[in-house]
């Protein structure tokens, strides 16, 4: 069987060198419709994507990403505190901070190592294939509102969101001893309204996994950005250089062709094939239903095409629903499965409405994050 798959895939990765081999996909240790473990302990919790049925994932089937194991945090001895360049420091409770005018948001968080393991060869770091991707309903306050009781001053910049989780890393460059959880956003994306400091997923209380009792949501970033049980915000009059954005979660940016090292931020546009999963066998001749899902970051989507041809020629899927910023779309299509048995590569490939359209290879300035090429699925006709 594997020596069988080895072939198929040495035959095809001539054509396509990002050509996933088809064992690359076997899905260890979990029951068909659970999450998928890639690490046990801090929980690293992958969804099945080849289960997406509609567009809300509930919450005890969302992915997992945790640095630091989850800590239990009361809710009624839970603070926020917001210091730094404020004119005045300000506390609030678990009680205060529901009491303010709450906002509702739908948003896709996609942890920016997503799919690393679909990579030929396979990216280091969690090894995420389809599944460190969700979509649910958020309610909280607007970051925002809460910036404007600590009236920031002049020269405020950054916004550090840090979670109370912490531990020591061993990734180089590091702080020595334990450090916690922390990312920035620049003042401006901190004040878009629909950045949220959010105590409701999908209609419940936060579940202590996703951040209780507070987490950030930051729409159109990567999910790094969503900083989870979220205590402290510190506002600092120079862009935060911290671990989780230099060490961890940068890349290179070419500057007249020098690498930069910028911070990993807004989500790359990319579709997923959920059915046919790799490897799964369809009849001959019969119409096939192709879906997944596609997101981008500041845009929305506007197309999906599917190729069975290793990307000669497309064809547009449906997509669903209405394109809304920061939020996926589903999409299908009707594939005719040949009338020959034999191995078939399906891609999909995104574009969204600010004209951005998924690459067919890996730009490998971008580390170990940002997976976005198209990423092909081999399946067999029968
Ligand atoms: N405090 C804290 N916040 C965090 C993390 C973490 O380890 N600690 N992981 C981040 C990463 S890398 C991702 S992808 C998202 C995942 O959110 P989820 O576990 O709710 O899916 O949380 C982010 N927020
Ligand atoms: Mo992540």
């Amino acid at each position: 069987m594997t020596h069988i798959n080895r072939r198929a895939f040495l035959a095809t990765s001539a054509l396509y060198p990002w050509t996933v081999p088809a064992w690359a996909h076997a899905v260890q240790n979990q029951p068909a419709d659970g999450l998928i473990e890639r690490l046990r302990e801090p929980p690293n919790l992958e969804f099945p994507f080849h289960t997406l049925s509609a567009a809300i994932i509930p919450n005890d089937r969302f992915f997992v990403r945790c640095h630091f194991p989850v800590p239990t945090v009361a809710a009624n001895t839970w603070r926020l505190r917001i210091l730094g360049a404020v004119g005045r420091e300000v506390e609030l409770t678990y009680d205060q901070l529901r009491a303010m005018p709450p906002r509702t948001v739908t948003a896709t968080l996609e942890c920016a190592g997503n799919s690393r393991a679909l990579n030929v060869p396979p990216l280091r770091g969690v090894g995420w294939q389809q599944g460190a991707v969700g979509n649910a309903e958020w309610t909280g306050v607007p970051l925002s509102a809460v910036l404007e009781r600590a009236e920031l001053t002049r020269q405020a910049v950054d916004v550090v969101l840090e979670g109370v989780d912490r531990g020591e890393v061993t990734a180089e460059p590091r702080p020595m001893g334990p450090l916690s959880y922390a990312r920035s956003l620049p003042l401006a994306k901190a004040r878009q309204p629909d950045v949220l400091l959010a105590y409701r997923m999908n209609g419940a209380d936060l579940p202590p996994a996703h951040g209780f009792p507070v987490r950030a949501v930051v729409p159109g970033w990567y999910g790094m950005a969503s900083v989870k049980w979220l205590t402290r915000i510190l506002v600092t009059e120079a862009p935060f250089q911290g671990f989780w954005q230099t060490s961890d979660y940068s890349y290179f940016e070419r500057m007249n062709g020098v690498p930069t090292m910028r911070p990993v931020t807004e989500m790359q546009v990319k579709s997923l094939i959920a059915r046919p999963r790799a490897n799964e066998m369809v009849r001959s001749g019969t119409e096939v239903r192709v879906h997944g899902a596609a997101w981008t970051g500041e845009s929305h989507i506007t197309r999906v095409d599917v190729s069975d041809n290793g990307g000669t020629t497309w064809a547009q899927a449906r997509l669903a629903g209405e394109g809304q910023r920061g939020v996926w779309r589903l999409w299908d299509y009707t594939w005719r499965a040949p009338a020959n048995a034999g191995r078939v590569t399906l891609m999909s490939r995104a574009t969204d409405a600010a004209g951005r359209t998924q690459p067919m290879t890996r730009d490998t300035d971008r580390r170990n994050y940002m997976v976005n090429h198209v990423l092909p699925v081999e399946i067999q006709v029968n």
